[in-house]
């Protein structure tokens, strides 16, 4: 068994352990923190959704691979986090009302930091009213919204036009990811930009604050 092949059967396993020394070994045998990530972690993750929606992992099945996730990006946050210059500028991120996933919405964070943002984490089921408040309290150049569901995507849009009623929304850049979100919608709700993954999020959050 390959590490790549090693790291994704520990995350659909729930295997912390496994997951880190997993990670640890692939990084010692050279394999880039980017494949790690994307071959060994994120399509681990989909796999844990495949089975999810086949009725064979359940809830807890797919907290304990989030467990292991999270224990692999702390691992790989130093080496994700390419060198770039401090304050790119200050983003407030956060996952919308109602919606408790957060690996995507952390992983964002990380790489943004990474490119020398400073980031505020509002972590989860983060209402209008809190995005708001931060606006007002931190004045970020860009306000970060993630959505995992169809149901919770609403509340970006909920959250655009409280930043608009509390009159603060011509201040700040909006952009907007997660898996359900598309351009389109983020086009829809009036958001400024959407991005597809961490990576594409650090090129929009560059465009973003440079057009403030
Ligand atoms: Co949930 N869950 N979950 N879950 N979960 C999904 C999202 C689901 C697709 C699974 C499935 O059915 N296949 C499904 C949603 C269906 C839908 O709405 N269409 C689902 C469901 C139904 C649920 C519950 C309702 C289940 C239940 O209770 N019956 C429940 C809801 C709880 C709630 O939020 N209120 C629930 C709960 C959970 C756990 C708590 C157990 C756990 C989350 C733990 C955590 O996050 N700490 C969990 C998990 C782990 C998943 C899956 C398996 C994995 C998500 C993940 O971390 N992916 C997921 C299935 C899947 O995605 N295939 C699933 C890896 C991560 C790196 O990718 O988050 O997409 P992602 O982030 C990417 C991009 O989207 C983008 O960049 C990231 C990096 O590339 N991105 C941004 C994300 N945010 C961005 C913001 C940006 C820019 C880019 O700018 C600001």
């Amino acid at each position: 068994m390959s590490e790549i092949e090693a790291i994704y059967r520990a995350v659909v396993e729930g295997n912390v352990t496994g997951t880190k020394s997993g990670v640890g070994a692939a990084l010692a045998a050279g394999i880039s923190a980017e494949r790690v990530l994307k071959e060994g972690l994120i399509g681990a993750m989909g796999e844990v959704g495949r089975l999810f929606e086949a009725n064979e992992f359940f809830v807890p099945e797919m907290l304990v691979s989030a467990r292991a996730m999270q224990a692999a990006l702390t691992l790989l946050k130093p080496y994700l986090a390419e060198a770039g210059a401090s304050s790119a500028g200050r983003v407030a991120i956060g996952t919308v009302k109602g919606d408790l996933h957060d690996i995507g919405k952390n992983l964002v964070a990380m790489m943004l930091e990474g490119a020398g943002f400073e980031v505020i984490d509002l972590g989860t089921d983060v209402s209008p009213e809190r995005f708001v408040a931060a606006v007002q309290q931190h004045h970020p150049q860009i306000i970060g919204m993630s959505a995992l569901l169809t149901t919770t995507m609403p509340a970006m849009a909920a959250t655009t036009a409280a930043l608009r009623e509390a009159g603060v929304r011509e201040g700040v850049k909006v952009m907007v990811g997660g898996a359900p979100v598309t351009e389109e919608y983020a086009r829809t709700i009036g958001a400024d930009g959407f991005a597809r993954d961490a990576a594409s999020a650090v090129r929009l959050a560059r465009s973003l604050a440079e057009t403030h």
